[in-house]
């Protein structure tokens, strides 16, 4: 099998980091070399010091999608879950990455707000964290994306399913 990249993009809190941890977790068990790209965790190593402007996202992105067409080149399945907001630059990193598997993670905001574990969208809603994707800055939704899962109205493990079906039918997996 030849390497793929699954590139998860959406808000936060829309499920982006437990997707990829149930899909790496399903995918090891079934013997592929799985590494996760996780927003977060690229924020305090890969890409530390880089904030919310466009250019910055934009940085962060590209340097994600730098590292998992490596991955993908040498044989992995590289899963990135990093909000992603514009579509250009994920459509630029499509054009570079043979396996390019895009998966948007939909979630109405109400929804967002209502479970928001971190308290973010409450303070950015108070104004006290400016540029909030989705409340006072864009995401562009992917126009053309191999899956959608919509999570405030499908299970996780129903949005998994349809992930693993969709890498099933791509004949990745
Ligand atoms: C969006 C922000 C912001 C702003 C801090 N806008 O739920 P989280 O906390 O863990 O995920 C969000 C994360 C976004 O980082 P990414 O690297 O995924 O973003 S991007 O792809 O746009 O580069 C959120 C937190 O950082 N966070 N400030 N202003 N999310």
């Amino acid at each position: 099998m030849s390497g793929f990249v699954v590139w998860f993009t959406g808000l936060s809190g829309a499920g982006k980091s437990t997707l990829a941890a149930m899909l790496s977790a399903e995918l090891r068990a079934r013997g592929v070399h799985v590494e996760v790209l996780d927003g977060d965790e690229v924020r305090t190593h890969l890409s530390k010091g880089l904030g919310f402007s466009r250019e910055d996202r934009d940085t962060n992105v590209r340097r994600i999608g730098f590292v998992a067409k490596l991955l993908a080149r040498a044989g992995a399945c590289a899963i990135t879950a990093a909000i992603s907001p514009y579509r250009a630059t994920r459509d630029e990193l499509r054009a570079q990455i043979p396996g390019f598997v895009e998966i948007h993670c939909a979630c109405a905001i109400p929804a967002l707000a209502e479970r928001d574990p971190k308290g973010l969208y409450k303070k950015a809603l108070a104004g006290e964290i400016k540029h909030f994707t989705g409340i006072d800055d864009p995401y562009e939704p992917p126009e053309h994306p191999e899956v959608v899962v919509h999570t405030d109205r499908e299970s996780k493990e129903a949005s998994l399913a349809h992930i693993l079906s969709a890498l099933e039918d791509l004949g990745h997996i």
